[in-house]
């Protein structure tokens, strides 16, 4: 990692922002799968003419927003959240040797995943999937020093909405959490957060962020027309785990589930 050490305030702020050309590689490889299975998937849902006036060779940025201008109902783009997170490309960054080095210079001994990857697709103007104010720690519960990653698979404008973190926010350890009612999200912090003490951070395409997991953060709005895509990585950390068992539990989609009744209730 090039310049003054990017992890010499990690313990006091709770966050990092690395800069590295390695960045850019390591999603330049995810971005070309993406890019792949985004044709495929649009050539199964979108009309042949519609299909074929697609930017098919301007870059991944180009062809999303093209593909979400061009969609009915956010069908495709439904499609591609589903579909990114099962690629093989994107399950593997999970143990990519930068992804590595970055956890264990954040202080993780021992990493076990938190989750698998998670792709997050913020369409433009679309504040439905938006995250509160809240603590990633409500996804693992295991690991005081659990971290997570967060990236853009697209080159981000700041019209699209940085992630805007609390520094130092992770010293008090974990929050007490509003209880669920419709409205807000269940896991959205009991006392509410100033707008203004919440510092958006811009990350680069050849940049990532870590941050521990009591960092307290939500969403940027999306107010530009680009659609945002994002790369999410949890990792807990064994050496400092409370049990000895793990936070996520892969299961059969939805879609297996419903397939699986239709043919129990055939054979009924
Ligand atoms: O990318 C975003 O807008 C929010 C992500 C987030 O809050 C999270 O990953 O915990």
């Amino acid at each position: 990692m090039a310049g003054a050490d990017p992890f010499r305030h990690f313990t006091r702020d709770g966050y990092a922002l690395i800069r590295d050309p390695a960045i850019a590689a390591m999603k330049d490889e995810v971005v070309a799968a993406l890019h792949a299975a985004a044709l495929r998937i649009a050539a199964r849902l979108l009309d042949k003419d519609t299909f074929g006036a697609l930017p098919k060779a301007a870059g991944f940025d180009a062809l999303l927003d093209a593909i979400h201008a061009a969609e009915t109902g956010n069908a495709v783009t439904r499609a591609l959240y589903e579909v990114f997170p099962a690629l093989p490309p994107v399950i593997a960054l999970i143990h990519h040797p930068f992804v590595r080095k970055t956890i264990a210079a954040a202080g993780v001994e021992d990493a076990v995943a938190g989750t698998l990857p998670l792709i997050r697709l913020d369409r433009p103007g679309d504040q439905r999937f938006a995250t509160p104010a809240h603590q990633d720690s409500w996804y693992s519960l295991l690991s005081p020093n659990a971290v997570t990653l967060w990236t853009p698979l697209c080159r981000m404008t700041p019209e699209m909405g940085a992630l805007r973190i609390l520094p130092g926010s992770h010293a008090g350890g974990l929050c007490r959490f509003k209880p669920y009612e419709a409205g807000h999200e269940w896991f959205e912090t009991a006392e509410p957060v100033e707008e203004a003490s919440l510092v958006p951070v811009a990350v680069g395409y050849d940049e990532l962020l870590i941050f521990n997991q009591s960092l307290i953060h939500k969403s940027g709005p999306n107010a530009s027309n680009r659609v945002r895509i994002s790369v999410q990585l949890r990792f807990n950390d064994l050496a400092t785990a409370q049990a000895l068992t793990s936070t996520y539990t892969p299961s059969l989609s939805r879609y297996v589930l419903e397939q699986q009744k239709a043919r129990l209730d055939g054979r009924a």
